[in-house]
């Protein structure tokens, strides 16, 4: 929203981007006129590919149910972690990533300071109370140049991030529905995860949170 418009004034969108390591940054709010469309594009994704809890390699459920659109869509089962253009679940291809989708990552990748990011997969993530993502790194994606565009939808998490080694101090911020961040550079792959979701209703989701990751893995 407010990234094109600061940058088209000529004044940065300092007010509301923090910095949070080297590469990272969180943007307040910058998705919050978008987040009515977002959902309703959530809704009609999960439509086709629904909204699943995947297998671990190690042969757990995770807690975190999940679904993708684009190109291609992240999977997890018994046989490891990849990136493939069908849904297992139904054999068809992934849902089209939205207009809104690529545009909305590509101007909070902008403001920034990633011109031009183009993403051709989002990974969608919901958390009902009590889910989490474990300390992890992203890296089943091609390269690592590309920049990791983040939105926060409904309920508020406790994000967890760390730095490039497993062991090395965690940092942790709240995320709240509209919140973007990114992650480039130096944070592209720094260890995080997402401590047990609480209990809440939120307005714009009820009893959860939805999260979209936008990256490019081809
Ligand atoms: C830092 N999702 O899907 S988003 C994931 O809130 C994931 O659902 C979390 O971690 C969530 O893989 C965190 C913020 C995020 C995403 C990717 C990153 C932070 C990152 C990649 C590298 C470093
Ligand atoms: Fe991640």
């Amino acid at each position: 929203m407010t990234g094109d418009l600061f940058a088209a004034l000529g004044a940065p969108d300092a007010g509301r981007a923090e910095p949070l390591r080297e590469g990272a940054v969180v943007l307040r709010g910058f998705a919050l006129d978008d987040a009515p469309a977002l959902l309703a594009a959530v809704a009609r994704i999960a439509a086709a590919s629904p909204f699943r809890h995947l297998e671990t390699p190690g042969g757990r459920r995770m807690s975190v149910a999940m679904t993708n659109c684009g190109a291609v869509g992240w999977v997890s089962d018994r046989r490891g972690y990849r990136y493939q253009p069908q849904d297992p679940l139904t054999g068809q291809p992934w849902p089209a990533m939205p207009p809104l989708f690529g545009n909305l990552a590509r101007r909070a990748a902008a403001a920034a300071g990633y011109a031009d990011f183009q993403t051709d997969v989002c990974l969608i993530n919901r958390y009902a109370p009590g889910a989490r993502l474990t300390l992890h790194q992203d890296r089943d994606e091609k390269g690592y140049a590309d920049p990791i565009v983040s939105v926060s939808l409904g309920l508020p998490a406790v994000f967890l991030f760390g730095g490039l080694k497993r062991t090395d101090r965690t940092r942790r911020i709240r995320l709240e529905h509209g919140d973007v961040t990114v992650w480039g550079g130096p944070a592209r792959l720094a260890f995080h995860g997402v401590a047990p979701l609480a209990e809440g209703e939120h307005p714009a989701t009820g009893p959860c949170r939805i999260n979209l990751t936008f990256r490019r893995a081809l």
